[in-house]
């Protein structure tokens, strides 16, 4: 059984890998057997500082790479150089996102276009890049970092919200359109989880209160509390590994039950 989630000798990319969800994923993906990790970052501090965090998490078969998911110039570059450097990619996690709190009728169609162009543009980008050797390998996994927002929307998040809804149906027309090469596309929908993503949202009012934010998760979620990036470790490997191969277009949702739950009625 155990094999069934092993990662021996397979190449994964995952993109915006420096820190972070894509970060915690990547160490998921060594311990179990991963041969080796591939991330991109957008500019040269990030990469610096991701192959900074690798190398202090002992993780040394790491390969790092100047790339913005929405060049498909330099992605097409970059995969070219993964062939030629690393070899085959067999597990694609589209972890790259940003993501811009501001109400929509305030928010510039350039923040807009932003939003749609990295988190849901940049995914179509780099699979179409990657599908190509997985379809004549027959063989891939790719991952897509969805969101509560692929199920729900709030106040402020609306390009956000369209990017992740549009990634869900992304992910569900990859399993439809690539399912014949025995590939498997599947999405993996975090809650609410303790990044530099979300720490806006949990940062200590100035009368040293909770951020309401933080106050209002906590009761949306059934455990009470933020859920820590490791916590997506188990999940990622899944969909990741042979043990998931019969799993497609499926999003794993990974929320401490957020989408459960009508929320805890305030005292
Ligand atoms: P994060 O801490 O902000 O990390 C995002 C990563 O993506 C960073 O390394 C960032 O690098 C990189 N990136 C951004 N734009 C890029 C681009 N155009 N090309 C290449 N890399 C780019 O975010 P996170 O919390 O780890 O989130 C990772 C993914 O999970 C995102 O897709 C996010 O939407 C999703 N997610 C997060 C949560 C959460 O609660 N944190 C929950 C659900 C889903 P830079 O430093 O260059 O920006
Ligand atoms: C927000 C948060 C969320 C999380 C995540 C939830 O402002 O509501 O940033 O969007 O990042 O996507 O799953």
């Amino acid at each position: 059984m155990t094999n069934l989630f092993s990662l021996e000798g397979k190449n994964a990319l995952i993109t915006g890998g420096a820190y972070g969800i894509g970060f915690e994923i990547a160490k998921a993906f060594v311990t179990a057997g991963a041969k080796t990790i591939i991330f991109n970052n957008r500019n040269e501090k990030t990469l610096r500082l991701g192959l900074d965090n690798y190398k202090e998490a002992g993780i040394t078969n790491v390969k790092g790479y100047l790339c913005d998911v929405t060049d498909e110039k330099a992605v097409a570059g970059m995969i070219e150089k993964i062939h030629e450097e690393v070899g085959q990619i067999d597990i694609l996690v589209n972890n790259a996102g940003i993501i811009k709190r501001i109400p929509m009728h305030e928010m510039t169609r350039a923040e807009f276009q932003e939003v749609i162009d990295i988190d849901l543009v940049g995914p179509y980008i780099v699979s179409a890049a990657v599908l190509p050797e997985m379809m004549e390998r027959r063989e891939g996994k790719i991952i897509n970092i969805c969101s509560m927002m692929s199920e729900l929307g709030r106040e402020t998040v609306s390009a956000y919200a369209a990017a992740k809804g549009g990634l869900k149906m992304l992910t569900r027309n990859i399993c439809s359109e690539y399912g014949e090469y025995n590939i498997q596309c599947n999405g993996l929908g975090p809650g609410y989880i303790a990044t530099p993503q979300t720490a806006p949202l949990r940062e200590k009012q100035p009368d040293g209160s909770r951020h309401p934010f933080d106050s209002f998760i906590c009761a949306k979620t059934p455990a009470g509390r933020w859920l820590e990036p490791s916590e997506l470790a188990g999940p990622a490997v899944f969909l990741a590994s042979h043990a998931s191969d019969a799993v497609n277009g499926h999003i794993l949702y990974v929320d401490g039950g957020i989408l459960a739950y009508i929320g805890k009625q305030p005292k």
